[in-house]
């Protein structure tokens, strides 16, 4: 059989639930979730792999009118997606309706040529019979290619969606060897790790004034000891003194948390020490983006 693929990637508001889905689908955690807006602030690649399909998928920050250097940064690594892919993926949640995010998200999609699947996200939420009006009214909306309900936290309607996705890929060859399944390197997702569990410890500003940087990042000879030093950016000193914690009990929480997920990771012990820097105003100033990793 002749393969099929391609570059499938997936937006939407934020917070619908587009890194849950490409976890579930590449059967492994290469894309930190949270329950707060804004998580994903990098396009994140995963790759999977069937017997006559290779499919490419990005996952990108949410879209949402964006003011800050850094939202608007994020914005533009979704919508920079549009051209260079085969297949769009409008992810949106079932549980809150037609959103004002969604609109707007779809508002830039007006002169894409690329053909855009509808996935109606977070279906477990919602009493079965809200499903067929809703998507109804999103067809009024944009031309969709199809329309899929699924549950990425669960997996159902997943399968569906992968078969439609096969069905549109062209022809095409294995861009990526079969054992691979990000091109990311594992510096970035374990910062990544680390700040899911300040996403999920800490609240209010804090998650959004954190950048964290792998500066260290190295095995050790003989024992299966991987140590790395990783480095905590925040904005202001007040942030420092509550990533810290009393007695330095958050920052302790942040790293036993973040090393048993990155242990799992690279499937080795890990010594890992964590320190907080503060950078003033980071998030506003190109150079300081730059220099943490937003390109
Ligand atoms: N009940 C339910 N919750 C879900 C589902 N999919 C995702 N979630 C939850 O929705 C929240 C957001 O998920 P993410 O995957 O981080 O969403 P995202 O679209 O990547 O968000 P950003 O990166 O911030 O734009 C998390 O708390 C997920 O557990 C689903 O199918 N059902
Ligand atoms: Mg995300």
């Amino acid at each position: 059989m002749e393969l099929k693929s391609g570059f499938i990637s997936i937006i939407g508001n934020t917070n619908v639930g587009k890194s849950t889905l490409l976890n579930y689908v590449l059967g492994e955690k290469i894309a930190i979730v949270s329950d707060k807006p804004q998580t994903t602030r990098n396009r994140i690649l995963g790759i999977k792999n069937n017997p006559n399909a290779q499919m490419i998928f990005l996952d990108t920050p949410g879209i949402h009118k964006a003011k800050p250097q850094l939202n608007r940064y994020m914005v533009k690594e979704a919508i920079k997606t549009y051209s260079d892919v085969d297949i769009i993926l409008l992810l949106v949640q079932a549980n809150t309706g037609i959103a004002d995010g969604d609109r707007f998200v779809i508002e830039t999609l007006e002169k894409v040529k690329t053909p855009v699947i509808l996935v109606v996200n977070k279906i477990d939420l919602i009493r079965k019979e809200s499903l067929l009006p809703l998507i109804d009214e999103f067809s009024k909306l944009y031309d969709f290619k199809s329309i899929i309900p699924i549950s990425a936290l669960s997996g159902q309607g997943v399968d569906l969606l992968i078969k439609e996705i096969e069905g549109l890929l062209p022809l095409g060859p294995k861009y990526f060897p079969e054992e691979m399944i990000t091109d990311l390197p594992e510096r970035f997702i374990v910062a990544e790790i680390i700040r899911e569990k300040i996403f999920h410890l800490t609240s209010q500003e804090i998650p959004y004034s954190v950048a964290v940087v792998v500066n260290d990042f190295k095995e050790r000879d003989g024992v299966n000891t991987i140590f790395i030093r990783a480095a905590i950016h925040v904005e202001k000193p007040s942030q420092k003194g509550i990533l810290i914690g009393k007695k330095g009990s958050m920052l302790k929480r942040i790293g036993q948390m973040a090393r048993t997920d990155i242990e799992n990771l690279l499937d080795a012990k890990v010594y890992l020490e964590l320190l907080v820097r503060v950078e003033k105003d980071w998030s506003k100033d190109i150079k300081a983006l730059r220099k943490l990793g937003y390109r």
